[in-house]
């Protein structure tokens, strides 16, 4: 055993670039896989992450290094959790511990950390659209290599990836898309593209069947005259007609070949070294089990998808016993909601379990929408129900509504539909790193005339607030942070707050703190601080973001004379700023006013106190920022101060 705990003699030992994989005999290859797997397990076991998409990919993996040749071969992931085993397996072997913490390995690929990850992911659906770019640019450069896209199912229900296949097809470029189906997206995969790619798959066991039972029937004396063959060949004949596997991908211009098993090496390896030799768009399906080799992972892929630290031997997830996260609250809310509102109606993009819709799928389920990786279309699709008169919830991860940026200003606000956008996982998200976190939503809904913005202090007020929120007439959005709740008591029923209102926390006259959301607690913390040395500052609690409750803040900033903004998001365009321009455009612009959220620049991975800390976005931190304040030290000095090791790295 080495200090990797993997074993000296073991194949995996002596991997220490793709190349070693290439030269592995077709016989080892499956020692190997079984070597991945087992590094895989234990790190994830230990740090988290995303266990069942890429336990399901082993085989693939192992398969396209041995016969594709990174870095000069571009393969590219769509997603990116899929994509442990090949990070392994490109020189980051002896790294992979350091999977999802500060400064190790990162959940995704990352150009930065391999010359064998040519593009950075983390959203879905991009896979095929890179490949198209990078086939393209190959023929400009008239270099030779292969450009390879791998693709989930899931992914084949974002718009984008059809836009990907509709220019690929048609350009009739050198391009390998290998479809990853495991009939899953995190949840069971949804669509008709999910039931065309279940047609395909029942048409090859059809097939296969057909095969074992025509020797059979030959054997047996027929009916009327006619061979109980003749019969059946009748009958082979309409089912040929029932599935032609493909068609769809062969009429968008692709060469489809499949499907294969993909946890089979040997015969993955000869399919690639055969479409390997073709010079046209190629579509290779493949068939894999999400979770493979792991049984709890296999029985319950959804839960193990994306995963915290959890014990091997039970598959039980290791978790503290602390308050309910806030998505919970959200998820029950919906509940109490809907029960009581038959127009309450809840869409999510492939998200129900991490949205906290799981148990509202199950008791409103014709009121339940999963619509797939579909963030554009759930945005568009809620504000059709909102103009017949229902009450759409869209609960999305704030950094996936990115991509319904345009729907929600053209379709929901221009027209002033009340969608309400229940924005989990708002701020800093941790270990998934700059991918996922929620920097930027207040930045782009504020600008966005007609919509409400609102950001709970706490668990109990985030119900109040979605309560709200089904009140108003006009959009709505309600952001709130990946974590656990605060442990305050939370109401029987949620109440609406007055619209537009914030509150008082504290009272004081050095200093006036206006937090947002997921800031306010820890500003209420700093407040104490300072107030045993002495120092009064006057704690607001923000509620709305946009409105701002402009009286308040006015009177309170006078008072003080000096105001400090925190907020869990992009300073650039942020909360922050709508106080600097409220404040400018009232003629009280020489007040002192500083700024504390995220600098302008991409967040890596850590966990998310520490990346908090980077930020000084907690009690000390704020505190810190407000004592430099009141020691007048320039603005300059004071975000020097506060994003010392928050720097990019
Ligand atoms: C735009 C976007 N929306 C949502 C997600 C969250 N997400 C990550 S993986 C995943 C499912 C992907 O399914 P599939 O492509 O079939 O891969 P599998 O995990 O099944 O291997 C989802 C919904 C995302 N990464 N990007």
């Amino acid at each position: 055993m080495n200090t990797q705990g993997t074993d000296n003699n073991s194949i995996l030992e002596q991997i220490q670039s793709p190349e070693n994989v290439r030269d592995l005999p077709l016989e080892s290859l499956k020692v190997l896989a079984e070597e991945v797997r087992e590094l895989i397990i234990r790190t994830v076991a230990e740090r988290g992450g995303h266990l069942a998409s890429s336990l399901g990919v082993v085989e693939l993996t192992v398969a396209m290094l041995k016969v594709f040749s990174p870095p000069k071969d571009r393969i590219v992931f769509d997603v990116g959790h899929q994509a442990y085993a090949y990070k392994i397996l490109t020189g980051r072997k002896d790294l992979f511990h350091t999977l999802r913490t500060r400064g190790g390995i990162a959940g995704f690929p990352k150009r930065r950390e391999s010359e064998c990850d040519f593009f950075d992911v983390g959203h879905a659906g991009n896979a095929i659209s890179v490949a198209a770019g990078l086939a393209q640019a190959r023929c400009f450069s008239g270099l030779d290599h292969k450009v390879i896209a791998v693709v989930g199912d899931g992914s084949l229900t974002c718009g984008v990836s059809y836009e990907g296949l509709n220019q690929a097809g048609a350009a009739e470029k050198d391009l390998i898309i290998i479809l990853n189906d495991n009939e899953m997206s995190i949840s069971p995969n949804v669509g008709a593209m999910a039931a065309y790619l279940n047609r395909i798959m029942t048409g090859q066991l059809v097939t296969r069947f057909r095969a074992e039972v025509k020797n059979i029937l030959k054997n047996i004396p027929g009916v009327m005259g006619r061979s109980m063959y003749g019969l059946a060949k009748q009958f082979e004949d309409a089912l040929k007609g029932f599935v032609t596997p493909g068609r769809l991908f062969e009429d968008l211009g692709f060469n489809y070949v499949g499907p294969i098993d993909g946890h089979q090496i040997k015969h993955l390896v000869e399919t690639f070294n055969n479409v390997k030799r073709f010079r046209e768009p190629m579509l290779i399906h493949t068939i894999t089990c999400k979770g493979k080799g792991y049984c709890e992972a296999e029985e319950n892929p959804s839960r193990f998808h994306g995963v915290g630290p959890f014990e091997i031997a039970t598959g039980e997830v290791i978790k503290s016993e602390g308050p309910p996260s806030y998505t919970d609250v959200f998820g029950w809310t919906m509940i109490k909601m809907a029960a009581k509102d038959p127009k309450i109606v809840a869409i999510t993009a492939a998200m129900e379990y991490g949205t906290g819709l799981a148990e509202f799928a199950r008791l409103f389920p014709s009121r339940f929408f999963d619509v797939g990786i579909a963030e554009q279309h759930g945005v568009v699709f809620a504000a059709g129900l909102a103009k017949e008169g229902y009450r759409p919830i869209v609960a999305i991860y704030s950094t996936f509504l990115q991509r319904g940026y345009d729907h929600l200003l053209h379709d929901v606000c221009m027209q002033e539909f009340p969608v309400v956008f229940a924005l989990d996982r708002a701020g800093l998200v941790g270990e998934d790193g700059p991918t996922h976190h929620g920097a930027f939503d207040i930045c782009f809904a504020r600008h966005i005339p007609n919509i409400t913005i609102m950001a709970p202090a706490n668990e109990d007020e985030l119900a109040d607030m979605i309560c709200t929120a089904v009140t108003l007439n006009g959009p709505c959005a309600v952001r709130y942070p990946r974590s656990e709740g605060l442990g305050v008591p939370i109401k029987k029923e949620p109440e609406p707050l007055p619209v537009g209102k914030a509150q008082m926390l504290t009272e004081g006259d050095d200093l006036l703190i206006i937090a947002a959301g997921s800031m306010v607690a820890p500003s209420v913390e700093a407040s104490a601080i300072l107030a045993s040395e002495n120092i009064s500052v006057a704690v607001m609690n923000a509620r709305f973001l946009k409105p701002l409750d402009r009286d308040l803040i006015l009177e309170k900033a006078a008072i003080a004379g000096k105001v400090l903004t925190v907020e869990e998001g992009m300073l650039t365009g942020g909360f922050g700023s709508s106080i600097l321009e409220l404040l400018a455009d009232e003629g009280l612009g020489d007040i002192k006013t500083s700024r504390l959220g995220i600098p302008d620049t991409f967040v890596e991975h850590g966990t998310r106190s520490e990346l908090l800390a980077d930020f000084g976005l907690n009690a000390e931190g704020i505190a810190a920022r407000a004592r430099a304040m009141l020691e007048g030290l320039t603005e300059a000095k004071l975000r020097s101060l506060s994003f010392g090791s928050g720097r990019p790295r």
